[in-house]
């Protein structure tokens, strides 16, 4: 078993295995998926039938953690404290990034004085419906079309069958407080909650094992689809400065701003840990996914790097629907590039709204693959930017996906350590005060 066995030397062996066999995967998907493009298509079927199975965990995975998380708390208090800082975690990181795109956007100037021909009107494929207000309304009823369908509980299927993460996440937030409240009546029922919790748990470590073989198949076929390296490299190279804008500020916020605040506030050695949930963030970059990664992150995070199950049952779910630092850099250089590409100036007060809007984008962009691409709308829409403009990057936002994805999920595993490590010490201080 990949991370089951009692002594921790094979563990981290097994470990070790299933990490490189999926670097291997990757390595060998861009290869195949380049050169052989109508082959590589046909490996799509082993991505497809990972994917569902992951996708098949998430629900299950997201409603008995957090249920199980949080009515494991000693009192409601408790909830409110660890939410309070979640949330100021997650809003102050996606912050942050949103300011870096925003200063690396306009210092590069990646859509200054590119002549490329500038698409009419191409937002058939945009559903004008992306409003803040939806985006906001979608929290609680999930789809919008569902809403006339009235109770939530009815919704709260639909969620599930849909994969609307977020009211899945209201309603077990909801629910494992009402159970906490029952004190020693639900004990057992908490218990019962918990066994299930491990037995999809042990089911994430049976789905190690075909992982490098999934993840080859979502790699090779994805690149195949684009049409191998002479499909995609064209389109990247002639939007190069974008795109080098766009890893420039995830990576700064990855390996700079992530892993500062890992090692002081977390106090966590960054590569360490980074090794520990390695599996998730290749798989992040596998599937362009934070939900479809959930079950892996949770696994990485409490298996690998020892986060209790309490803080990462409640940390990780919300973080992978809410928490899109990736996503937020990537929304506030997409809008400032396609100003820039139409020769619009944006005025200070609109790059202060695109700050606003973006971060918003972020926290309402779903898990799922370029989600992000859809929630931009919303930023363009803000301050009166071409939708149409979206139609040039479209091309390349597969590729860019992934590697946002990545910082998404890597934000969410630092924020556990952050977390946990101030949940521990207000125990300590706790205890020693009674
Ligand atoms: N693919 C999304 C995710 O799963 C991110 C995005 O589209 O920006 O995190």
């Amino acid at each position: 078993m990949f991370f089951k066995n009692k002594n921790s030397d094979s563990n981290s062996g097994n470990a070790n295995t299933l990490l490189i066999s999926i670097v291997i995967a990757i390595v060998l998907g861009f290869v195949v998926g380049g050169i052989f493009p109508k082959l590589a298509i046909k490996f799509s079927i082993f991505g497809e039938i990972f994917l569902n199975i992951l996708m098949m965990l998430v629900v299950p995975m997201v409603v008995l953690s957090m249920l199980v998380g949080i009515s494991k708390l000693d009192n409601l208090r408790n909830l409110g404290k660890i939410g309070s800082k979640t949330l100021v975690y997650y809003l102050s990181t996606t912050a942050i990034s949103v300011c870096l795109g925003i200063v690396l956007v306009n210092l590069i100037q990646p859509g200054s004085g590119l002549n490329i021909d500038l698409p009419e009107n191409s937002n058939q494929y945009i559903n004008e419906s992306t409003a803040i207000s939806e985006t906001l309304k979608q929290l609680i009823v999930g789809d919008p079309e569902k809403e006339q369908q009235g109770l939530i509980a009815y919704n709260l299927f639909l969620a599930m069958a849909k994969m609307d993460i977020l009211p899945l996440i209201i309603f077990s937030l909801f629910f494992g407080a009402a159970l906490s409240s029952l004190g020693k009546k639900a004990r057992r029922a908490i218990e019962f909650l918990s066994v299930l919790n491990d037995g999809v748990m042990q089911l994430v470590n049976w789905v190690m094992y075909i992982a490098p073989l999934g993840i080859f198949g979502l790699v090779t076929a994805r690149i195949g689809k684009a049409g191998g390296y002479e499909g995609f490299l064209p389109e990247l190279l002639s939007l190069g400065k974008f795109s080098l804008t766009v890893l420039l500020g995830l990576s700064i916020h990855a390996l700079v701003v992530l892993c500062v605040l890992l090692w002081f506030l977390g106090k966590r050695n960054p590569i360490t840990y980074a090794k520990g949930v390695a599996t998730a963030l290749m798989n992040a970059f596998s599937t362009a996914s934070s939900t479809a990664t959930l079950p892996l992150t949770l696994q990485g995070v409490q298996q690998q790097n020892k986060i209790s199950e309490k803080t990462s049952n409640f940390v990780l779910p919300l973080g992978a629907t809410i928490n899109m630092d990736g996503t937020a850099i990537y929304e506030a250089v997409a809008a400032i590039f396609i100003a820039q590409l139409y020769g619009l100036d944006l005025s200070f007060a609109q790059q202060a709204v695109i700050f606003l809007t973006a971060t918003l984008a972020a926290i309402g962009a779903a898990g799922i693959p370029e989600a992000g691409l859809v929630t931009m709308v919303i930023v363009l829409k803000a301050v009166h930017l071409p939708i149409e403009g979206i139609g040039l990057i479209l091309t390349i936002d597969w590729l860019l996906d992934r590697f946002r994805t990545t910082v998404n999920v890597w934000g969410d595993s630092v924020g556990a350590a952050i977390i946990e490590r101030y949940e521990n010490k207000k125990t300590t201080s706790e205890e020693m005060v009674s």
